[in-house]
């Protein structure tokens, strides 16, 4: 047996052949980039490009320091500070290889609160072009139905009365961007990487409405100085469980105590839009477009939602992972003619993009057997993903006529998600931050299926939709007498 080495960049010469190491100078690199939330996707996604930009082309002006603003973030930024920020990046093959590479673009770590001031000058330092972003679909604070930013949201009331010590991300952007303004330091763009409809617009509408109440003379100067580009980012990066941790020792004789495990794939579409200048990612494969909204419609509807799909269909019938679920063949039937039938219609023209291989491609990348990504995972949640996953589809449907049918049931199965028992008999936890409600709206609807639409930031007025409410209400009365396979099989028999 050999011995196993700790990640540090001391001993990066010491590994194994078998896995890729940061061969440029670390201590060369100069850092350009506050990434706000180093969870396992940004480590996939944002942090992989640049590392390989630097690897590749020795691009040196893209460092990444890393922010985490929430107490539970303290648990990656011990183990970054002890991995000198060095993780593992192992990629699952379709056929069951694996590869793996130390990833070294992270070169600081702030943990907010511990030291606020520390992140907010970070922020306002003039070698800080882009503020990226992953702070997940509900992080963003605006209200589903009205689009509004929630000010009711007790850290924002905080936000306001203690702006030196924020907690909330636009609290940090705020004071950071008045002290660029004060400084006369230029502006920098806000990149957000979450899987939002128009994630730039998004955040800045966000932030604009904060600043607006907050820091009313800052408005202007953002409006200039700051851009907010849109995005798509894809890679589906599960939760890392131990057998990962053992594997990476196995395999590679690599002591990492929080390595990320992903596919193959990977995209990233970004509008052209960097007020201050930008790494040259698409030298390593991401796409600079005019318009991105085509390629979100795609992702977001075909697979986010389809995840979503195989999520709560999965959960209620019993299946721990999303490959299970992919591969049983009535779940598989369903997404196929839920992607076909109600979802390809709404996306218009795709210039180019071959709709058809793209979802196969995802079938394929869901069934992916080595991934195992929980479908506990996907669930979570659910309550900021399914307005923006699921629901336009719905609505793009019901304004021309379309089937709606088998989103509709998705959205029953939510529902009966909700009671927190599957089919076997098994309970589970909803993670979710609305979860009392959710759960509460669930357990009213075993008297008035209407309850459940009647949760108003998540549904807006949808309930008003006849066509909507029937589809639903009749979906939930099934899946109540009968189980969720032999509902989608008998869903499909009447739909084909
Ligand atoms: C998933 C995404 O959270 C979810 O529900 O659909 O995390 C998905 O894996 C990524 O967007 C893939 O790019």
């Amino acid at each position: 047996m050999k011995p196993t080495i700790a990640l540090k960049q001391e001993n990066l010469g010491l590994l194994p052949p078998n896995i890729k190491v940061p061969s440029y100078d670390r201590d060369k690199v100069r850092t350009s980039i506050v990434h706000i939330g180093v969870g396992n996707f940004h480590r996939s996604h944002e942090a992989y490009f640049t590392n390989e930009l630097m690897e590749r082309y020795g691009v040196m002006d893209c460092g990444i320091c890393g922010v985490g603003l929430l107490d539970y973030d303290r648990r990656i930024y011990n183990i970054l500070k002890d991995q000198d920020g060095l993780y593992t990046l192992m990629v699952k093959e379709l056929d069951g290889s694996v590869s793996a590479r130390v990833i070294g673009s992270l070169v600081e770590f702030l943990f907010a609160p511990e030291n606020p001031i520390a992140v907010i000058e970070k922020m306002a330092s003039p070698d800080i072009r882009i503020i990226s972003l992953t702070i997940t679909e509900g992080g963003y604070n605006l209200n589903e139905a009205t689009g509004q930013f929630d000010f009711s949201n007790p850290v924002v009331v905080e936000d306001m009365k203690n702006p030196l010590s924020p907690k909330t991300v636009f609290g940090y952007l705020a004071q950071a961007l008045k002290l660029r303004m004060q400084r006369d330091v230029s502006g920098c763009t806000i990149q957000s990487c979450d899987n939002i409809q128009g994630n730039g617009d998004v955040a800045k509408k966000a932030l604009l409405n904060y600043v607006k109440a907050a820091e009313p003379e800052l408005l202007p100067w953002i409006e200039k100085n700051v851009s907010f580009p849109n995005a798509m980012v894809d890679r589906i990066t599960p939760v890392t469980v131990a057998a990962d941790i053992q594997k990476v020792t196995d395999q590679f004789l690599v002591e990492d105590q929080w390595p990320v495990v992903c596919e193959p794939f990977i995209q990233w579409v970004i509008e052209d839009d960097f007020v201050a200048g930008r790494p040259e990612w698409e030298k390593v494969g991401a796409q600079f477009v005019k318009d991105v909204v085509p390629y979100e419609n795609m992702k977001l509807r075909l697979l986010n939602a389809g995840h979503s799909v195989l999520g709560m269909l999965g959960a209620l019938h019993g299946y721990d992972t999303i490959d299970e679920a992919a591969r049983d063949a009535d779940f598989n039937a369903f997404l196929r003619s839920f992607m076909d039938v109600e979802v390809s219609p709404t996306l218009g023209n795709l210039g180019g993009i071959d709709l058809d291989s793209y979802k196969k491609s995802l079938i394929a990348r869901f069934q992916n057997i080595y991934m195992k990504d929980l479908i506990s995972r996907i669930c979570l949640e659910s309550s900021a993903k399914i307005p923006i996953f699921l629901l336009p589809t719905i609505k793009a449907q019901l304004q021309g006529d379309g089937h709606i049918e088998r989103a509709a049931f998705v959205v029953a199965a939510w529902c009966k998600y909700n009671d927190g028992v599957d089919e076997k008999g098994k309970s589970y936890v909803i993670k979710d931050a609305m979860s009392d409600e959710l759960i509460r709206a669930a357990a009213q609807s075993h008297q008035n299926p209407k309850r459940f639409l009647e949760i108003e930031p998540v549904f807006g007025d949808m309930i008003k939709n006849q066509a909507f409410v029937a589809a639903f209400i009749k979906s939930l009365e099934m899946l109540r007498s009968k189980s969720v396979k032999e509902c989608v099989v008998e869903l499909e028999k009447k739909l084909a």
